[in-house]
């Protein structure tokens, strides 16, 4: 028996629509959704390594129940009732003696993420995140303070563009599918990429002009860049005088910070940056300065993020073919969007401060939607606003996305109780009381994806094969746990199917109108605003805001002066992280495929600082920071600015039925410090320096 299964890929958070091929109950063969344009049969290696996940022995396979301290690998192996009525109970007993706000939800964003909303409002706790701020809150905030909308309701059309700047967004290796094909289109048709980064990536190697830029200096080469725009007249004038609330104020504060000034903070030569701004300006407005997710992450980020979309924006870009655009719902053609579970009536509202005092004073601005999870060992810690005691955790893994970890482990040993859903033996779940595993997206159907863009479209994640082992989907076990807490009625459906077609009901499609394609449509043609006179901004002005009502009714100031970057003194460095093409995250290290490709990280460092330290390519070296340490293997080489050092994210592991990854490679989230940017939400992944020595102990 075969069968082709249309669905979403999940490997990692991009999504990208996929058909798979089932015999007999095997996945046979994966590949993009010939359907979709932009994806035409591509998959990326991670995506191509599912089937690895699928049939890995050493993921999650039953309900677990730890037996011995927190972090012993002790558990024992449970039915699910007895899972379900232990979670019940527990935080039943909670709830009572600390109400609702003492449960924390955490979660990366997903499909099911109104359910677990719908379960917190049930409960009475305010306290949802996601991982939104740790990786693009500060983007997020920055787009609100410009045009209102958040940038996960704005794109960018890559395939038209004809000039793209990056400014540490790894587009070769941090990669989402589509995207990259759309841009090798249009680098077809002859556009060029400017790439900065204090680090050669595979991005720089094919970009058109690389700056090497001294690490954290970004905002100052912009300032300057918008300097030279401003005086020299480069941008579109007419857009900007029409929608532009603020430029007077822009050009006054820019004044000082010349391409020579900023010569001198970025190490960028200053004929090297007018070249620049004048080389984009006669390809507006089909120019793009992507405004990236996690390079460049320092406590000033808003204001680089900021920077990034006020040139787009003086590019005239907006609305425009090979600009940003505003992502189009189906409101825009008449249709209705799938429902969600946090629609229905009677679900309670609550009202109460979250964890992390986002709406507050301390931290206005960042997006409640989201909230700002590096806040959760704080909040924990010092029980402020009120005591933490229990910890749902959803496909989140806070031992290694939160920075700081012995921080992190700190605030985990006080909390009465941790509750896992994963697909793998993450250490968070090595760490957790009770561990309840997921299915894997191959074995599971999930809630629709409303996938809003210049065309709005509906997709779904289908059941390709019945699970291997003993998982449930996530909806399902939310539902049963809400249901022994006597919240049933806000979880109407027995198995996914009854959801999605619950999700469906209004919109005018059905479960089977999936099936032909994987997705559906509400319109045919793309849909682009009028940029003359249709621009629908949401910020009070009804403009693009370069002086921001957002920041400045905070508190805030809109362009606050430049601070210079000291570079880290002798023998230390800036760490930067990031990610490779091979790997998700902190996912991905024990799938036997992507294991065998990068099976460890190892630190970057500058051949001339290597040499000073007496460190050469391989020895074992001890990184320290102000809050951790460990031992890495070094890459010697010249790829690399000389005050920063450099190491891939997602590694060191600890859960020790993870074998493969067990132990492999250094966190980064061990030597981060817990800083933020405390405007803009996200946290400064790039602030910490580092010490680094030869090791003469074994890692
Ligand atoms: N293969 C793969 N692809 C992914 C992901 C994945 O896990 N694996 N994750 C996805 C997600 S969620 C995200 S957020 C994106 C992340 O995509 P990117 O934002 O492109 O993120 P990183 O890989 O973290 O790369 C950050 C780069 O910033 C550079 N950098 C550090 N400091 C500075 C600085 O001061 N200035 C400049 N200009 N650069 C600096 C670093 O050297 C590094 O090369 O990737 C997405 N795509
Ligand atoms: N130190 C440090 N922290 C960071 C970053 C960094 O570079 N360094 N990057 C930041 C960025 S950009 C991001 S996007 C975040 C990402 O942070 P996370 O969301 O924590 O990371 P992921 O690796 O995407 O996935 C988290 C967990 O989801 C599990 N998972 C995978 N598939 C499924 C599934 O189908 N169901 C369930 N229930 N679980 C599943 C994985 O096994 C993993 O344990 O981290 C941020 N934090
Ligand atoms: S980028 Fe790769 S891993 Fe991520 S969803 Fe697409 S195919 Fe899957
Ligand atoms: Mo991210």
């Amino acid at each position: 028996m075969s069968k082709t299964v249309y669905s979403l890929c999940f490997m990692c958070t991009v999504r990208c629509p996929i058909k798979v091929e089932v015999e007999n109950g095997q996945v046979k063969w994966i590949e993009g959704n010939p359907h979709v344009p932009g994806i035409e049969g591509s998959l990326c290696a991670k995506g191509a390594a599912a089937i690895a996940l699928l049939n890995d022995t050493q993921r999650l396979q039953g309900p677990m129940v730890r037996t011995g301290p927190r972090g012993s690998g002790q558990w024992k192996r449970v039915s699910w009732d007895e899972a379900f009525d232990l979670v019940a109970k527990k935080l039943g007993e909670i709830i009572e003696k600390y109400g609702g706000r003492s449960v924390v939800l955490g979660e990366r964003t997903n499909l099911a993420t109104h359910v677990s909303k719908t379960f917190l409002r049930c409960i009475g706790s305010p306290n949802h995140f996601t991982h939104d701020a740790l990786c693009k809150g500060s983007v997020n905030t920055a787009c609100r303070s410009l045009f209102g909308y958040t940038d996960a309701q704005m794109g960018i059309d890559y395939k038209n563009v004809k000039h793209i700047v990056f400014y540490g967004r790894n587009f070769f290796e941090s990669l989402e599918v589509k995207p990259i094909n759309f841009l090798m289109e249009a680098l077809e048709k002859g556009a060029r990429i400017t790439y900065i980064d204090p680090r050669v990536t595979v991005t720089a190697t094919k970009a058109h002009r690389y700056f090497m830029i001294r690490p954290g200096t970004d905002l100052a080469l912009n300032y300057a860049l918008i300097h030279v725009i401003l005086k020299e007249r480069l941008y579109d004038v007419k857009f900007v005088d029409k929608w532009v609330h603020g430029l007077g104020k822009l050009e006054e504060f820019v004044q000082p910070y010349t391409p020579e000034w900023a010569e001198r903070e970025t190490g960028i030569p200053a004929d090297r940056i007018v070249e620049l701004a004048r080389e984009v300006s006669k390809d507006k407005p089909s120019v793009v300065f992507h405004y990236g997710y996690r390079g460049a992450s320092h406590t000033n980020e808003i204001y680089l993020r900021r920077s990034i979309l006020i040139l787009n924006v003086l590019m005239g870009n907006i609305e425009a073919k090979g600009g940003l655009f505003f992502k189009k719902g189906p409101g825009e053609v008449g249709g209705k969007p799938a429902r969600k579970l946090t629609e229905q009536e009677g679900l309670p509202r609550v009202e109460e401060v979250r964890f992390d005092k986002v709406g507050t004073e301390s931290l206005p601005l960042p997006d409640p939607n989201h909230g700002v999870p590096q806040m959760l060992p704080y909040a924990i810690l010092n029980e402020d606003p009120y005591p933490i005691k229990a910890f749902i955790v959803n496909r989140f893994e806070p031992l290694h996305s939160i920075p700081d970890r012995k921080l992190m482990e700190r605030a985990l040993e006080k909390l009465d109780l941790i509750v896992t859903v994963d697909v793998r033996w993450s250490d968070i779940a090595w760490y957790s009381d009770i561990v309840l595993p997921e299915s894997t997206f191959l074995e599971r159907t999930d809630c629709v994806q409303q996938a809003n863009g210049l065309k709005p479209q509906m997709f779904l994640r289908r059941q390709a094969v019945p699970p291997r082992y003993d998982t449930r989907p996530y909806s399902i076990i939310v539902k049963e746990i809400a249901t022994r807490l006597g919240h049933g009625r806000f979880f109407p459906y027995e198995t996914m199917e009854d959801l999605v077609r619950w999700q469906l009901e209004g919109t005018g499609f059905t479960l089977e109108d999936f099936e032909e394609k994987g997705f559906v449509s509400y319109t045919d043609s793309q849909i682009f605003w009028d940029r003359e006179n249709g621009l629908k901004l949401k910020t009070p002005s009804k403009k693009i805001e370069f002086v921001s009502s957002l920041l400045e009714n905070a508190g805030f100031p809109s362009f606050p002066p430049y601070e210079p970057v000291l570079p880290p003194p002798e023998g230390r460095y800036r760490l930067m992280v990031g990610r490779c093409a091979v790997h998700t995250h902190v996912s991905t290290q024990n799938n036997p495929y992507l294991n065998e490709l990068v099976p460890e990280n190892v630190l970057w460092i500058n051949t001339r600082e290597a040499e000073r330290l007496g460190i050469k390519n391989g020895d074992l070296v001890e990184v320290s920071s102000p809050c951790g340490d460990g031992c890495v293997k070094a890459y010697v080489t010249d790829l690399i600015h000389p005050e920063a050092v450099f190491m891939l994210h997602g590694f060191g592991h600890t859960a020790r039925f993870a074998e493969r990854s067990y132990g492999k490679g250094i966190s980064d989230a061990l030597l981060q410090e817990n800083k933020s940017d405390m405007v803009g939400g996200s946290p400064a992944l790039d602030e910490t320096i580092v010490t680094v020595r030869r090791a003469y102990r074994k890692a």
